[in-house]
């Protein structure tokens, strides 16, 4: 209640849980922000798209942070007038679900859409401005469905295709893994070793689309994408540059291929290495080095290739007993086995070029194998000093070549191996196709059928969706090494959809990453049950303008997205290849210097944080911390002082609403007031548009003590210039704090949400500073008067000082010894 005391409010105060409650109710009433379909809606439209959760149980600090910082972005549009698409949904299907079901004894939906409709309740409390109508769950067979035709529309193109081949798998979880979702070796989900395994899986052909998912990102360039994750995708797909030099074995028809990056360095190569683990050393092994080699085999499946590939361990490798000639040297060269040589990178062996390869050289010295240095680079020899000397320098040792630099030697040589007929140039890519079955059983199961007769037949599009069977439960989903699908028999046995015979549904799921390649997408149309979406209306959104979300993602589910967004475009199902204009990465929430968690006992419970301080003060403290890529410490910030700002911010709309009429005229208000405010509003939508939050709310701070000021001491709150001041701290406010703006602006008599539409432009009469007067001293005495801005720099006064005519009068012929500034009101010339 308000009570007057003289002329001033003094009771109102902020009851956070009040507001929270009257404001809630009334935005689930009236729907602020729904986004309008319409092509005759002719507002600016913005696409404003959060990463969706993922429903582990309920909101915890970090949605706290990403969702704050999209919904800053959000409504700011909405406050410019925009028509905003801010959708929401969950990422519901993954392996979380599945083992709390197997814990449970009950069926992974139970878990899943318990947690989202908790997190969705959280999600209504904090306020954040998205369009509640467009809500989806990729568990639900209507959004699933779409992912079968898509993977069905990408198998007819060849896109996605089934190979055996050695995989990642995590005895753990007991399924394979992407090579994007292995950690240093480990799982990423349980952090179990991985290991290699021989399986017959699914791929989509990513690697097809290597060279655009590079090219392309020009478009993403020039602060759109962060740069460290362009780095991270260019790293990921690795493109490199080279040539294919097929080698000659002895008691071998078909020569072998090898991938080098360093062709110029051919008449350097002294031996020749094959992957341990590729089934081309197990061939040409000869029986004499059998029983070695296979010890040897045995105990390289055990390591990673991140172990592999360290140069830490001392090299390892075994003799095959087999040669090969180099194709320019003519030279016998041994073939060896070796585990630094990957069997799914080039074509799984190398030529050794030990004197400019350091991990050559390693391997050469250890086993002793002929060094032979190719390239002078004037550094002294690597067989002495056990140092490969890599750079470019002039060729030596090299027939044809010698004399030439690395450049043109290697542009020379692939013309010599091309017209010989021994090898090309070619482009080699880091990135490899990605393996998208799982052996599990919460996720969209694959649409295909397995017959006997007729191969792999896919399940027509009028039978979709496959649905997972409802009857397993509990210990029917525990890790077998199979799918648990695999065991629902009245689910797994089909009729072929093409012969009618007796046939088999393929028994894997989709890597959830499929679900998040394009949801963005179908938020465009959600309910549609014709396509997966609506090609118009995803032109008209699309690209998502500001795409929020953490750095985790840089090279799984970012790549994919791209990767998914090129190969719909190409089928003439979306207009753009870039699904995300802008990409903004928010920190991470912390504690006391490091990361929450359960171990460490450091974890902040957001919902306790709410109670305490109420969702308006944590919004607030999230946002003011500091930059949003920047990680909060909670032990460094403040709820309390967050708290503590909004109970004056909202006393000055208190005061002002009680003291003026909405309508009032403010260019009759005090000036320097307005000029504040005004000055504000300049200064925040500068900010905003920066994407520094934070520096926003330090000036709706300085604007509400500025205001506060001219209440008490000042001209007082009748003042049109104050009622103006308060309106602009209700509407920047409603960016971060949703329910004390409101409020606030229903204080100040106005009727509807303050969220939409109501951003003022700043008046630029009242943005001049007016100019202060800098005095000019020569030798201490007045030599002139300049009118400057008063926050000139201390640079520009003594430029502008020591170009004054009447200064120069009285220095010339003397030295300057010394100039003092006192911006912007004093500058003295010392002269001797
Ligand atoms: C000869 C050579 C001489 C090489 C030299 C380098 C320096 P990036 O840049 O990563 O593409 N390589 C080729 N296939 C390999 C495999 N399956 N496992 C491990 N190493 C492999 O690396 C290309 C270089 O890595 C190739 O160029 C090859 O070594 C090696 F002075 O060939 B090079
Ligand atoms: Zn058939």
């Amino acid at each position: 209640m308000t009570a007057v005391d003289g002329d001033q409010v003094t009771s109102d105060v902020y009851d956070a849980r009040a507001l929270q409650e009257k404001w809630q109710a009334r935005w689930e009433k009236d729907n602020p922000f729904l986004a309008e379909d319409s092509p005759a809606d002719d507002r600016p439209r913005r696409y404003v798209v959060d990463m969706f959760a993922y429903p582990s149980g309920d909101l915890h600090m970090g949605h706290a942070e990403v969702y704050a910082i999209g919904d800053v972005i959000a409504r700011y549009h909405f406050q410019r007038g925009a028509n905003v698409l801010h959708p929401i949904g969950w990422d519901s299907f993954g392996l979380p679900a599945e083992n709390a079901a197997i814990r449970n004894d009950s069926h992974p939906a139970a878990w899943t859409y318990a947690n989202i409709e908790t997190q969705a309740e959280s999600f209504r409390r904090y306020g954040i401005s998205v369009d509640w109508t467009r809500r989806l769950h990729t568990s639900d067979p209507e959004y699933y469905r779409w992912n079968q035709w898509m993977f069905l529309r990408f198998f007819e193109r060849d896109l996605a295709y089934r190979k055996d081949g050695l995989v990642n798998w995590c005895p753990q979880d007991q399924t394979v893994l992407a090579n994007e979702q292995v950690v240093q070796g480990k799982c990423e989900r349980c952090g179990s070793d991985v290991v290699r395994r021989s399986l017959n899986q699914w791929y989509f052909r990513i690697t097809d689309y290597a060279d655009r998912l590079l090219d392309d990102m020009d478009q993403l360039e020039g602060g759109n994408w962060p740069d460290e994750i362009l780095t991270m995708q260019r790293n990921w797909i690795g493109r490199s540059h080279g040539a294919d030099v097929r080698f000659e074995i002895e008691g071998r028809a078909e020569p072998v291929p090898v991938f080098t990056t360093r062709p110029d360095t051919l008449f350097g190569a002294t031996f020749f290495v094959v992957a341990a683990d590729a089934p081309l050393a197990d061939e040409l092994c000869a029986p004499e080095q059998r029983a070695e080699f296979d010890a040897y085999r045995a105990q390289v499946a055990k390591l990673s290739d991140i172990e592999r590939q360290s140069t830490e361990r001392p090299k390892t490798g075994v003799f095959l007993g087999r040669y090969t000639i180099n194709p320019v040297t003519g030279e016998r060269m041994p073939v060896w086995a070796a585990d630094y040589v990957l069997a799914d990178y080039g074509h799984g062996a190398i030529m050794a070029v030990p004197a400019h390869d350091q991990r050559d050289l390693d391997f050469a010295l250890r086993f002793d194998l002929p060094v032979r240095v190719v390239v002078d680079t004037g550094e002294p020899n690597p067989a002495e000093t056990g140092i490969a000397t890599a750079g470019d320098g002039t060729l030596v040792n090299s027939g044809p070549l010698d004399g030439l630099g690395k450049d043109e030697a290697i542009e020379r040589i692939i013309g010599i191996l091309e017209e010989r007929g021994t090898g090309q140039g070619t482009v080699n890519f880091r990135l490899r196709d990605w393996l998208l079955s799982r052996q599990r059983f919460w996720g969209t199961p694959i649409p295909i059928v397995h017959c006997p007769e007729c191969g792999e037949v896919p399940v027509p599009d009028d039978q979709l969706p496959v649905r997972l069977p409802d009857n397993l439960k509990g210990a029917d989903l525990a890790p077998k090494g199979i799918s648990p699908l695999a065991a629902a028999s009245d689910w797994v046995n089909v009729d072929c959809p093409k012969c009618d015979g007796p046939a088999t549904r393929d028994t894997d799921t989709m890597d959830t990453f499929v679900d998040s390649s394009w949801y963005f997408l179908r938020y465009c149309s959600p309910q549609l049950d014709t396509a997966p979406f609506d090609r118009e209306l995803v032109d008209r959104w699309g690209p998502v303008d500001n795409y929020i979300g953490g750095k985790e993602h840089a090279t799984l589910h970012l790549l994919y997205a791209r990767f998914f967004t090129k190969a719909l475009h190409d089928m003439g199902l979306v207009g753009f290849t870039e699904p995300f204009k802008q990409l903004l990465n928010q920190g991470q929430v912390i504690n006391q210097g490091k990361a929450m968690s359960k171990s460490l006992g450091n974890g902040v419970d957001l919902g306790a944080e709410i109670d305490t301080y109420g969702v308006d003060a944590v919004r607030l403290t999230m946002l003011f911390a500091g930059p949003p890529e920047d990680d909060v410490d909670w032990a460094d910030v403040s709820p309390a002082a967050s708290l503590k700002f909004l109970n004056r911010a909202f006393r000055v709309m208190a005061l002002a609403g009680a003291a003026s009429a909405p309508g009032t005229d403010p260019s009759t208000g005090d000036r320097e007031l307005r000029k504040a405010t005004h000055q504000t509003i300049d200064k925040i939508t500068a900010a905003i548009e920066a994407q520094r939050f934070n520096v926003a709310i330090a000036r709706v701070m300085e604007l509400v003590t500025a205001a506060r000021k001219a209440i008490d001491s000042g001209p007082g709150a009748a003042d049109p210039a104050v009622r103006e001041a308060a309106e602009v701290i209700a509407v920047t406010l409603s960016l971060f704090t949703p329910y004390v703006a409101e409020e606030g602006w229903e204080r100040l008599g106005h009727s509807g949400s303050v969220a939409i539409g109501n951003w003022r432009a700043a008046d630029p009469d009242l943005l001049v500073q007016e100019a202060v007067t800098c005095v000019v001293q020569v030798a201490s005495k007045v030599r002139d008067k300049l009118q400057v801005p008063p926050d000139i720099s201390e640079e520009e006064l003594e430029r502008l000082a020591l170009a004054s005519e009447k200064a120069q009068a009285f220095i010339e012929g003397k030295q300057i010894r010394k100039v003092v500034v006192r911006a912007p009101k004093l500058v003295n010339i010392v002269v001797g």
